[in-house]
């Protein structure tokens, strides 16, 4: 995999990016190599392909080869191999996506969460030291919204305190303070984007906007009769991730390592964005019962389409989160192309194509 890799040398543009096999890893790699980069990625071992969002990005897809984007293999459990992986690619900058990134699972992993999420960061900043990178390297941390957890202050900023509500949220918690620790103990330019919830047709099926467009696309095709959901009244402020990616890459543009919230700015509940999934299918929602008795039902017709499941409740729940990215659009100068609403259409119109050609999606 990694042999046609080739180090970097002065000026040029090299990118690492841990995760790339991921939503926002996909998006990332394309979005660098469009502005010219030479993209590494880490690629685990899986028993089965992983690599479906990003293979068009080879020059032959088929063969995976060619292209300016190259993997290794690799874990952020394995010391080693992140050191061999930075001595050789030798990157400008590096993004460390890769996590065990679902909040639910990570009440049953929380082991394993703490070992990618927090210690896989710190291996990775070790890395760069034992390659002698720190002064060149710049690194960008996925830092969380879930790092604020219960509420505290709305609208969320750079300065509201921290409040985690998980095992996934504590372990990005250590992420967070490590690459400031390691900022301020070595000068390395290392910056945490605290990202808010970012959505696309590539979101993992099992996150709740993917699972809402993949099953209202399911239910109008036939394929499903009823959308089984948790808490509907939990509120996230969405956005679409090929937006957030560009504020990753621009973190690392400037003068100055800084951390920076990345959001839109608007509270949207569970509820809602079920409604609007149905709505771009032609159908109105009536809500019925409360609680874990509550159903969902076609106004028309009165078919029931949701059904509230307990099992898909959290311990602890993180109500509501609402980001303010005043400093990101004042010193990045960025801004989100896509709104709310052009997103739940992006992704069912994706869903509705996607289950159209494979019902077995
Ligand atoms: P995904 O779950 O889609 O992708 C996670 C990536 O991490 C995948 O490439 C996965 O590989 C990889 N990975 C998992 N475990 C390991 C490991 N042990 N070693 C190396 N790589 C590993 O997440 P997103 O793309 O949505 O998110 C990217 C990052 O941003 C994550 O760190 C997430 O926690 C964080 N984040 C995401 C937000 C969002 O709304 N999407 C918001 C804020 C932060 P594989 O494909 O093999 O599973
Ligand atoms: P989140 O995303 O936990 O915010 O973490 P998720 O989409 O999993 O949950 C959002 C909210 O929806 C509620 N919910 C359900 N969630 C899932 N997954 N499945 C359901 O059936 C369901 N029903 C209701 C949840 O309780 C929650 O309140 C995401 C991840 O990408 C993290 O990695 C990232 O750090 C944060 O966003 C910001």
């Amino acid at each position: 995999m990694s042999g046609e890799s080739s180090a970097s040398t002065a000026n040029e543009k090299v990118a690492l990016i841990t995760g790339i096999t991921g939503q926002d890893g996909s998006y990332l790699a394309e979005f660098l190599i469009e502005k010219g980069y030479e993209v590494h990625g880490i690629l685990r071992r899986s028993s089965s392909f992983n690599t479906g969002r990003i293979q068009h990005l080879y020059e032959k897809p088929a063969c995976f080869s060619g292209g300016r984007m190259h993997l290794h293999y690799g874990d952020l459990t394995d010391t080693t191999c992140l050191i061999s992986i930075i001595s050789k690619v030798k990157p400008k900058e590096i993004y460390n996506l890769g996590a065990q990134s679902h909040v639910k699972v990570s009440f049953e992993l929380s082991e394993y969460t703490a070992q990618v999420d927090a210690l896989g960061t710190l291996r990775l900043l070790e890395a760069v030291r034992v390659a002698g990178l720190e002064k060149q390297t710049k690194i960008y941390q996925a830092s969380t919204s879930e790092l604020y957890g219960k509420v505290v202050e709305i609208p969320q900023t750079e300065k509201t305190p921290f409040y985690p509500r998980s095992p996934y949220a504590c372990a990005k918690l250590y992420g967070y303070w490590i690459v400031v620790n390691y900022r301020e103990a070595y000068g390395m330019f290392a910056c945490n984007g605290l990202l808010f919830n970012h959505e696309s047709p590539r979101r993992g099926e099992n996150f709740v906007t993917r699972k809402i467009t993949r099953a209202v696309a399911k239910i109008q095709l036939g394929l499903l009769e009823c959308l089984e959901l948790g808490n509907l009244d939990s509120k996230r402020d969405w956005g679409h991730a090929k937006d957030y990616v560009e504020a990753m890459w621009l973190m690392l543009q400037q003068e100055q390592p800084e951390d920076f919230v990345v959001a839109m700015g608007e509270a949207h509940s569970v509820r809602e964005f079920v409604e609007k999934a149905f709505a771009h299918a032609g159908r109105t929602i009536e809500w019925r019962g409360s609680g874990v008795e509550e159903t969902g039902h076609d106004k028309a017709s009165g078919q029931l389409l949701v059904r509230v499941n307990p099992k898909y409740f959290r311990p602890t729940e993180v109500d509501l989160l609402l980001g303010d990215a005043s400093k990101a659009k004042q010193k990045l100068g960025w801004s989100p192309r896509m709104t709310f609403d052009e997103l739940v259409v992006d992704m069912m119109d994706a869903d509705m194509e996607l289950m159209r050609k494979n019902p077995q999606a």
